[in-house]
């Protein structure tokens, strides 16, 4: 093992940012005076890292000479080592706003001041260029990239910060500690080799055993580092991850771990941002770090190749690891041995051993469908904290969004299904019809093209709430447009199930009906815009159910959605001859 250089560049001097009380005030009175920018949840966590020396020994957001030699050569303008840009990107009218000004405060976003900033320089940054040289690729379907291209103001700002306070947290603040805590804890319980373990995901006992290893081969300590500040969309929410980190942490020895949440923005970098980790946990006082097969990767491409081969970043760390002051820890792939009850590293196992793992993916299905999780997978503890929040289908709440021409017969259906699943379930059911809505949610608008968006999209959003609240709601607008029904299936879809129906009747059948006399009208020209009329109508192409109401029967239509949500695992079979 190479011994731990004595005299890291990132190592000894920690660049906290934050000033004392008595300049702490002077900023406050002087900040008044000053231009504000709100920060985005993103450059929050940003700043927190900076103020708090996580990223010593930058001194504030890059100016254009540090962001450049950055994104070109990963280095800062005078050679350190650095490898992804930290910058403060606004929109052109907040550039055109400060323009001119020396310093800046820096807010939250309740307004509370968090630091000012001294402007050295703003530019218009090639975010091409920036894609290209950080994260080798300009596809937009890397998170980063996405982010840079289409949420990231046009403008940078860069300069050095004199911070007032840290961004304001509730949660779990016995965990929350700065680099200068941790040192400190590490110094006060005589723990001289710790290493590190960066995660965005729960951990089992494959990463307790793995994390137990690496300790152990160090002769030190372990430091379960989770970030919890932006991590993959799509990630389990750091709440319940933190818990579940609590009830593990129970299963190691006394003084051999101990836990701290790092506030980080994860860019999903791949190779720089695994070096970023490594000198981020430098600063936090470790001596090692876990790092294993596509560290912080993105995932993949629209042609579905990964973005980074998956040693890249163990190399490219490895290759750097003597300049940080930190030494890479190879991440094994621990499996298990029934025959043995023991993990084992994957490259350990004989030719004739039998192992057993069990993949995140397999694991959320088996989430989702209520299934068994064996005990050698994971503690029953921390499985009831994901169970927790993760219930199986049948126990998530669900949309059942009914899409189809006026005089389709959504409402018919909708009451239907409202009897129904009061009948089979007994659980609080929400019917949001379009005619009820337009008389209170959307009083008020009409039906252009902007109003029947804006109405749908309401309907979205309440439903998306109540299926957030495990409630079941049925929506029977006639959603128009696929855009609007896309946007409502996304949002919805994060917090339960989405079911959409199209209420498929032809046109003259709908007119034949006419129960409320607006085909007449709109034929009359007495109704401008009638759908179907006058105005489109894009019928789903992927919609879950179809219902042909010209020669089914609203029992047969009912039925079919009834026989959907069993299938989906929404209902439970049961439930459905109940
Ligand atoms: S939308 O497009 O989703 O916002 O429409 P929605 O909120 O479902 O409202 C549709 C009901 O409003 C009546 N109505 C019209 N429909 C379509 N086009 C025009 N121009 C129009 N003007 C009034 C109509 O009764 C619809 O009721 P349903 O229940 O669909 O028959």
């Amino acid at each position: 093992m190479r011994p731990i250089p004595q005299n890291p560049p990132h190592g000894g001097h920690l660049c906290q940012l934050l000033v004392d009380y008595r300049r702490g005030v002077e900023l406050f009175k002087a900040a008044v005076h000053y231009p504000s920018i709100m920060l985005t949840p993103r450059q929050i966590c940003d700043i927190e890292l900076l103020l708090g020396g996580g990223f010593s020994p930058l001194m504030g957001f890059m100016n254009c000479a540090d962001y450049e030699n950055v994104v070109a050569r990963m280095r800062l303008s005078d050679g350190t080592l650095w490898p992804i840009p930290v910058t403060l990107d606004i929109t052109e009218a907040d550039a055109e706003r400060i323009r001119g000004h020396r310093h800046v405060a820096l807010r939250g976003q309740t307004g509370l001041l968090l630091a000012i900033l001294t402007v050295q320089d703003q530019w218009k940054p090639d975010k091409v260029a920036e894609a290209e040289g950080v994260f080798g690729t300009t596809d937009p379907d890397h998170p980063a990239v996405g982010y840079l291209f289409n949420q990231a103001g046009s403008y940078y700002v860069g300069g050095t910060l004199e911070g007032v306070q840290l961004p304001e947290h509730y949660d779990f603040l016995d965990l929350r500690k700065t680099p200068a805590q941790l040192r400190a804890y590490f110094r006060e319980h005589r723990w001289e080799r710790i290493v590190a373990f960066q995660t965005r995901n729960p951990m089992h006992r494959a990463h307790k055993e793995l994390t137990d290893r690496a300790a152990r081969d160090i002769g030190g300590q372990l430091l379960i580092h989770p970030v919890i500040g932006m991590t993959k969309p799509g990630d389990i929410d750091h709440f319940t991850r933190v818990r579940s980190y609590k009830r593990l942490l129970k299963y190691y020895p006394a003084d051999a771990a101990t836990l701290s949440l790092l506030p980080l923005a994860m860019r999903m970098g791949g190779p720089r941002e695994a070096l970023w980790h490594a000198i981020i946990r430098k600063n936090y006082g470790c001596t090692h770090l876990v790092i294993g097969r596509d560290h912080a990767g993105p995932g993949k491409d629209a042609h579905d190749k990964p973005f980074y081969g998956p040693y890249d970043a163990v190399d490219l760390v490895t290759a750097h690891s003597e300049e940080v002051g930190i030494e890479v820890v190879p991440f094994k792939l621990m499996v298990y041995v029934p025959a043995a009850q023991a993990y084992k590293p994957i490259d350990e196992i004989q030719s004739q051993e039998q192992w057993e793992s069990i993949s995140g993916t397999e694991l959320r299905r088996r989430l989702a469908e209520g299934e068994d999780i064996p005990e050698w997978f994971s503690y029953a503890d921390v499985i009831a904290e994901l169970r927790n929040t993760h219930p199986p289908r049948s126990g998530q709440g669900f949309a059942i969004f009914l899409t189809g021409l006026s005089g389709s017969g959504k409402s018919t259906i909708a009451n239907a299904l409202q009897s129904r699943l009061l009948e089979l379930t007994t659980r609080p059911v929400t019917l949001l019809d379009g005619d009820v809505v337009r008389t209170h949610l959307s009083k008020g608008l009409g039906f252009s093209k902007e109003d029947r968006s804006t109405n749908v999209q309401r309907i979205g959003y309440v439903a998306s709430e109540i299926v957030k609240h495990r409630g079941i709601v049925i929506c029977a607008p006639i959603a128009p447009y696929g855009s609007d029904r896309a946007v409502n299936r996304r949002r919805i879809k994060r917090g339960g199930g989405y079911v959409e129906v199209f209420v498929d009747a032809p046109l003259e059948v709908c007119e034949a009906r006419d129960v409320k006399g607006l085909y007449a009208k709109a034929r009359a020209g007495l109704i401008k815009g009638f759908t179907g009329i006058d105005d489109p109508y894009e019928a789903p192409k992927s919609a879950e159910v179809v219902c042909r109401t010209d020669h089914e029967t609203i029992r047969e239509s009912t039925d079919k959605v009834i026989s959907k949500l069993v299938t989906l695992g929404y209902l439970t079979a049961a439930q459905k001859v109940r």
